[in-house]
Order: C-alpha cells, then sequence, then structure tokens
C-alpha cells in the first residue's frame, strides 16, 4: 500500500478546454474558429466529428461545477474562446460572451473553487486565419486586442492566468504536420507560428503587468524531454536535439535563454526574430505548467528531417497508443526545475484515454485510470519531497470530451460522458481522485 501525502495547500484541478466541452457553436454570438473549419474537412476528424454540441458545458456548467465541488477539487482549468469574447478576431467585443464566462466563475466561487483560465487553448478565430493565423506575425495585434479586453472584462473573477497551452501543438501540429486545425505542413510557417507563439505568450504578460490584477500569471507546455534509446553518445545527442526541437525552443525565450543552438546551429533552423522581441518573450513569469502523459525512447538518424526517430517502448500503452512512463515524469520534472530555477511548477494536465463503459451497475470501474494516476501522484508526492517547487495537480479531463482529431473516439475524462443524451456518471477514478484530495490516496 503506498499513501500518497501532499501539502495542506495544494491545488486539486481537473482541466478542460473550450472547444472540446463547451459546444453551443453557434450560440452566444460566437464566431467560427480554426476548429469549426477543419473539422469540416473530409477525413480531419475521426468519423467527420466536431466540437458543435461536445459536452454542451455552455448550458450544463452548473451541473459540472457541482460535480467538481462534491469530488472535493478546489480549481477549475478551463479555457476562454476568443471567438465567444471578440468573434471577428480583433473590433467588436460580444457581451454575451463575456457574461458566459463571468457566470461560469461566479458558480465556481460559489462553491469555493478557484477559476484558472486559459487564455488560449487553440480556438483561432478563422478570420485570422485567413490573414495567415500563427505563421503571420500580424496576428499579434489581434491577441494583443483579445487579451486586454479579457483582463478589463474577466480580471476581478479569474484566480490564475495561462497565457498559451501547448506552444508545441499550436505550431507544430497545426502548421508542420497538419493533423491539427489550420492543417497545414509548411516548415517556414511552422517556424514563425513557433516565434509568433512565443511572442504572444510574452504580449499576454506584459499587458497583464500593465493591469492592476495580481493573481500569477504562467503558461503550459507539453514538454516532451525523451530519453536515449542506448548508452550509445549519438542517442544521447539524440535525445537532447528532440528535447530541443519540441520543447527548449518554446520554454528556453521564456526563460531569457534564447532558442537553442542545437535547433539554430545543428538543425539549420531559424526564425523570424526582429530587435526587441526575445527581450518581449522573456516576461517574467508566477508559474511553469506542465502538461505530462508519456515518454518516448529516441535514437539517432541521419536520414530524418530533424535527426532523430522515435523508437518502440516496452511499456504497456493507454487507448492513445502512448506508453505509460511515470519514471519519465519524475525526471521530467527535475530537468524543469533544473533549467527555470525554481519557478513554481503547476501539472497543468495529466491523464490518460481507456474505452470506458457503464457496467450494468450503472457505475464506470476505470481501473487502469486509476493506476495510472495513483502511479504519476506518487511521482508528484516524491518530487515535492526532493525539493520540486510542485504547487499543483490538475487532472486532464473533468469530463471526457471532444479529443481533437480523434473526435469522440477517446475517452480522458474521470467523469463518463453518454454524449447521444449528455448524461453525467462519474468514474471510479474521480472518486479516487476525491479520497487522495482528502488525504486518503492509497492503492
Ligand atoms: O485533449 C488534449 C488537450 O487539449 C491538450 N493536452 C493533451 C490532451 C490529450 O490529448
Amino acid at each position: 500500500m503506498e499513501k500518497l501525502v501532499f501539502p495542506k495547500d495544494f491545488v486539486w484541478g481537473t482541466a478542460t478546454a473550450s472547444y472540446q466541452v463547451e459546444g453551443a457553436a453557434r450560440e452566444g454570438g460566437r464566431g467560427e474558429c480554426i476548429w469549426d473549419v477543419f473539422a469540416r474537412k473530409p477525413g480531419a476528424v475521426n468519423a467527420g466529428e466536431n466540437g458543435d454540441v461536445a459536452c454542451d458545458q455552455y448550458h450544463r456548467y452548473e451541473e459540472d461545477v457541482a460535480l467538481m465541488a462534491e469530488l472535493g477539487f478546489n480549481s477549475y482549468r478551463f479555457s476562454i474562446a476568443w471567438p465567444r469574447i471578440i468573434p471577428t478576431g480583433s473590433g467588436k467585443v460580444n457581451p454575451e460572451g463575456v457574461a458566459y464566462y463571468r457566470k461560469l466563475c461566479d458558480e465556481l466561487h460559489k462553491h469555493n473553487i478557484k477559476a484558472c483560465a486559459t487564455l488560449y487553448h487553440w480556438d483561432l478565430p478563422q478570420v485570422l486565419e485567413e490573414k495567415g493565423g500563427w505563421a503571420d506575425r500580424g496576428v499579434l495585434d489581434a491577441f494583443e486586442e483579445y487579451v486586454k479586453v479579457c483582463y478589463e472584462t474577466l480580471g476581478d473573477v479569474i484566480d490564475t492566468w495561462i497565457t498559451i497551452n501547448e506552444p508545441f501543438c499550436v505550431a507544430y501540429l497545426g502548421y508542420l504536420w497538419g493533423v491539427h486545425a489550420p492543417g497545414q505542413r509548411d516548415l517556414n510557417k511552422a517556424l514563425a507560428a513557433v516565434h509568433h507563439i512565443n511572442m504572444a505568450h510574452g504580449i499576454a504578460v506584459r499587458e497583464y503587468r500593465k493591469t492592476k490584477l495580481k493573481a500569477p500569471i504562467g503558461i503550459t507546455y507539453n514538454p516532451a524531454t525523451p530519453r536515449p534509446a542506448t548508452s550509445s553518445a549519438a542517442d544521447a545527442r539524440a535525445a537532447d536535439i528532440s528535447r530541443a526541437f519540441n520543447t527548449e525552443v518554446f520554454m528556453f525565450p521564456a526563460l531569457g535563454k534564447g532558442y537553442p543552438e542545437l535547433v539554430t546551429k545543428d538543425l539549420n533552423l531559424s526564425f523570424p526574430v526582429q530587435s526587441g522581441d526575445m527581450q518581449l518573450i522573456a516576461q517574467p513569469i508566477d508559474f511553469i505548467g506542465v502538461n505530462y502523459y508519456t515518454e518516448h525512447a529516441v535514437a539517432a538518424d541521419e536520414k530524418a528531417q530533424f535527426k532523430t526517430t522515435n523508437k518502440p517502448s516496452w511499456e504497456t500503452t493507454t487507448a492513445m497508443g502512448w506508453p505509460i512512463v511515470p519514471g519519465g515524469l519524475e525526471r521530467q520534472l527535475l530537468w524543469i526545475n533544473e533549467v527555470s530555477n525554481g519557478i513554481p511548477i503547476y501539472i497543468t494536465e495529466n491523464g490518460c484515454a481507456y474505452d470506458d463503459v457503464v457496467a450494468p451497475d450503472g457505475r464506470v470501474h476505470d481501473k487502469e485510470r486509476i493506476k495510472y494516476l495513483h502511479q504519476h501522484l506518487a511521482v508528484c508526492a516524491d518530487v515535492i519531497k526532493k525539493g520540486v517547487p510542485l504547487k499543483g495537480y490538475f487532472v486532464w479531463s473533468l469530463m471526457d470530451n471532444f479529443e481533437w482529431a480523434f473526435g469522440y473516439g477517446r475517452r480522458f475524462g474521470i467523469i463518463h460522458i453518454d454524449f447521444k443524451t449528455q448524461k453525467r456518471t462519474v468514474k471510479d477514478s474521480a472518486y479516487f481522485l476525491r479520497d487522495t484530495i482528502a488525504g486518503y490516496g492509497e492503492l
């Protein structure tokens, strides 16, 4: 039996994102976003699904907040949909959109749950994509306008701000590999998107510091910190290159360390940096958010585009095909703590997909998820003892939802959703987390 023990003031949250849970895509004055358009592209999303209805949280937030409260969570990480706040990307503000997030926050506060808002979790207004999206520097003016509106209209009800969710996915999945909206495959655009998303983060922090708001502000990464497949020097270097390309190009500029030479010199890739950009990106932040799911083994491969290749893993995988590697979380947190010089860290996402079903007894017995969560939480408890300033943990996700290109075919929730009826069923893993939060987390 291993008991999970956490500090009294540890933050316990669940996480979601607007496009994945809200639905009401054509209600409340919301404008079109890149995922509305991408999902209509034949073959882009599994079974042609989309976020039009999703979990209908737009109409059911009271029920969802009540469930979080019942389970003992003290924070909810959600994202603000830019096209609900400014439907045309820049210009006129939509009061109905603002009102929705104010209602959500009021409901959270009524239940003593803090509101942790991500400013950008991938739903770029489509009109901005038509002007070049994140590959075009012009998007930054619109983003600045949007974040200022958020601070002005929601600043008094948000308790924690996250600027960007997973810049890696925005730049690479969206503009390099084309598996996420806007579905582009163009290295130059991807490198431009890397730089612009980094700048967007800097702008969001810079503008925030000009306000009188005092809530903490940070950024969420999905750092890939792969391990070398063998003990050869070549594979060790491959792991360094892979980490530089996947993670350091985002994290290092924000930490004032610039773009890594393994990318600019060894891979010979360049970013459209203009004078003053690097200073702008390197705004002091209050925390780093970490989304951790897995770790891969990589090897050197001179023929590969970025000189490294993923090797097969031996570990059991989740329904995403992702190897379960709790030890990778420990390695990653220790590394982040080292490179960031002790900035507070939050796990802003951790979780797993399984093919959960409601059993004849009306319950969801997701034993594999409980094991996964226990293993990763054990690492969290342990690194705190080793001196890592880990301040909180948000499980991904509060509920099964629209899993991007996989549609509704992957269930990450601790609450099961019947997408036909919108019935919510609390899974066993949610009760496990409830007990862990209460101090009885043991297996
Ligand atoms: O669903 C996503 C989320 O939007 C971002 N992080 C990873 C999750 C699981 O793939």
